[in-house]
């Protein structure tokens, strides 16, 4: 149950006057660097869209696979990564009752750490000496210094998760026998996460960098892709832990509702976090030397993933129903009309939940042998994580930044600005309607990723793709008018919207609601069993690489 009744002065204070000056701060520097990503990565994705369609061509002092490697960081390491942080800490601080002292400066080293880290990054990117994309791996080589600024940027998210893992801990041991507050809870998985999900890639950039420095001639390229993936597909369930928070807590909510069952919330939380990692090789299905056995048990994992989303699913409308019936809503469709699609903190969350329903359906596609053959490395997959990723995850960040933003400055949402919200929402819909959609089409006709403007030859196979590359490259524009009215809301409420108290929205549990057995908050137990499933996915395939290891590669920049 929530422990509402027991609160400590420090947590009273905390809900009366909202949260505190330096914990504000915090949060809103983390948010403003995100959304500043997304503006600055937003402006390449379009460059690359309208490049692709063969309507403009880059300058020559500027790659195409620059652009692309800009983009790729800029939105799914700064944006994403600094809102999760952002926001969970404004989480922690308030449901834990304040930030301590000692935790609010580890997350301000954090972030020194990472800002610095995504300098030393990007310096190379500009220079046009680190084109090797988001992903990174062998035998793309990068400048070295590109993998320092990776080394900063990974040590920066550790600071944050164990700041994070020491707040909670504090909170434990000041309220024993208590359940950790529900969004703590969330944050308490998000943490473990991208504390466990970002050691395979330190390990691997830490290999990487004698071989960029030119100190060893090769590299094992299996080993680091396999590291690098365990990481990459943890990052997918850090995304969506961190939208299915808002949509259990927050969105019931807004629409004035009760939230779905407890002990359902941490088991989908629990679930996450054992089964997500053993998943990694579903990126790798046509990679060679890796048995059929293993990539079926990370692909069986993968499906196992969508087993806690089905609840969710399940729980979502529940709570849908059960408050738009309470408000009068008749029949079995009827009480749809009863939901406060008029209010951007429900439209934009429902719509990523939506947008899940395809999203998730294709990755069920292309977890699958035979069909990855055909989407493989093709504009199918860039469609797939706009949908899910950019659409499911980002529309819930940014129904989120509705609340979360004014709550912090202590400001309110106007009714203009949720109008524009509800305006920018529908531009992001159809944008990725278009562009994710003619990204998944034109994949299946055989378009690749990751490939600048090029009709090979006046080939007609790849001329017959140009009108599905024009509606993308509409998309794409469509987009990024969203884009900068996203931003536009976002720093309008951090800095001019009128002065006002914003609640952080909790939904309470139902009244008659059973009580979440303890055994929950064992994270000790749950980690283990975490790791124990991490190594059935890892150990043996990894030992087999490095015995049975091919010949190294050496670096290639062929740029
Ligand atoms: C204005 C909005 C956007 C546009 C026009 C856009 C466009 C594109 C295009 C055309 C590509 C494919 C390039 C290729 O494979 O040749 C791409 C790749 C990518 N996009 Fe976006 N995008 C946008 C927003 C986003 C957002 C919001 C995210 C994530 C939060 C995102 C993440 C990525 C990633 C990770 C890649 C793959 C990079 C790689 O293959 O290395 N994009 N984008
Ligand atoms: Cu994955």
């Amino acid at each position: 149950m929530e422990t509402v009744n027991k609160l400590s002065f420090k947590e009273k204070a905390n809900h009366a006057f909202g949260i505190s000056p330096e914990d504000a701060v915090l949060s809103k520097s983390y948010l403003f660097v995100s959304f500043v990503a997304l503006l600055v990565g937003g402006v390449l994705g379009l460059i690359q869209g309208l490049n692709r369609a063969g309507l403009f061509e880059l300058p020559s002092w500027l790659n195409y696979y620059q652009v692309l490697t800009a983009h790729g960081i800029l939105l799914i390491l700064v944006f994403t990564a600094f809102f999760t942080i952002g926001y969970f800490y404004a989480v922690l601080s308030h449901t834990l009752g304040g930030l301590l002292p000692k935790v609010r400066k580890m997350a301000w080293i954090g972030f020194g750490l990472k800002i610095f880290g995504f300098v030393l990054a990007v310096i190379p990117i500009i220079m046009n000496e680190a084109s090797v994309m988001f992903t990174f791996y062998p035998p793309l080589a990068a400048h070295p210094v590109f993998y320092f600024g990776l080394v900063f940027i990974v040590v920066g998210v550790w600071m944050c998760a164990f700041g994070a893992f020491i707040q909670v801990a504090n909170w434990r041991k000041k309220n024993k026998g208590e359940h950790v507050p529900i969004l703590s809870y969330f944050a308490t998985g998000v943490f473990v996460l991208l504390f466990f999900g970002s050691v395979p890639v330190a390990i691997e950039v830490f290999t990487i960098i004698p071989w960029a420095l030119g100190w060893v001639d090769t590299i094992n390229v299996m080993v680091s892709r396999t590291l690098f993936w365990a990481f990459g597909h943890t990052l997918v369930n850090i995304w969506y832990l961190t939208a299915v928070s808002a949509w259990y807590v927050v969105v019931p909510k807004v629409i004035g509702g009760r939230r779905f069952s407890d002990t359902l919330t941490r088991l989908v939380i629990i679930m996450l976090v054992v089964l997500n990692i053993p998943g990694g090789f579903h990126h790798q299905i046509i990679d060679p030397g890796i048995t059929e056995s293993v990539k079926f048990l990370h692909v069986f994992m993968s499906l196992a993933i969508g087993f806690p989303s089905l609840m969710t699913a399940y729980a979502m409308f529940s709570v849908f129903e059960k408050t738009a019936k309470k408000k009068g809503g008749r029949g079995i469709f009827g009480w749809f009309k009863k939901l406060p699609w008029g209010d951007v903190r429900f439209l934009a969350p429902m719509i990523a939940m939506i947008a899940f329903i395809p999203g998730g359906a294709g990755g069920i596609v292309q977890s699958t042998n035979q069909l990855n053959q055909v989407a493989h490395n093709t504009m199918w997959v860039v469609g797939h994580f706009h949908l899910t990723l950019g659409t499911t995850a980002v529309l819930t960040f940014f129904g989120i930044s509705y609340w979360l933003v004014p709550y912090l400055s202590k400001r309110v949402l106007t009714p203009a600005i949720n109008k524009l919200g509800v305006i920018q929402t529908m531009f992001w819909t159809a944008g990725m309607i278009f562009m994710a959609g003619a990204m998944h089409w034109v994949g299946l006709l055989g378009s690749p990723r990751r490939t600048s403007y090029t009709t090979y030859s006046d080939n007609a196979t790849a001329l017959s793709w140009d009108p599905y590359l024009f509606f993308l490259a509409i998309g794409g524009t469509l987009l990024m008018i969203g884009i900068i009215i996203q931003v536009y809301a976002v720093m309008h409420l951090m800095f001019f919207a009128p002065k006002g108290k914003t609640e952080f929205p909790i939904a309470q549990v139902e009244d008659n609601a059973t009580k979440t057995p303890y055994w929950t908050e064992r994270w000790g137990v749950i980690i283990v069993i975490m790791l124990l499933v991490i190594a059935m996915g890892y150990v043996i395939p990894l030992v087999e690489m490095i015995v049975n290891a091919p010949p190294g590669s050496p670096p290639y920049s062929p740029w």
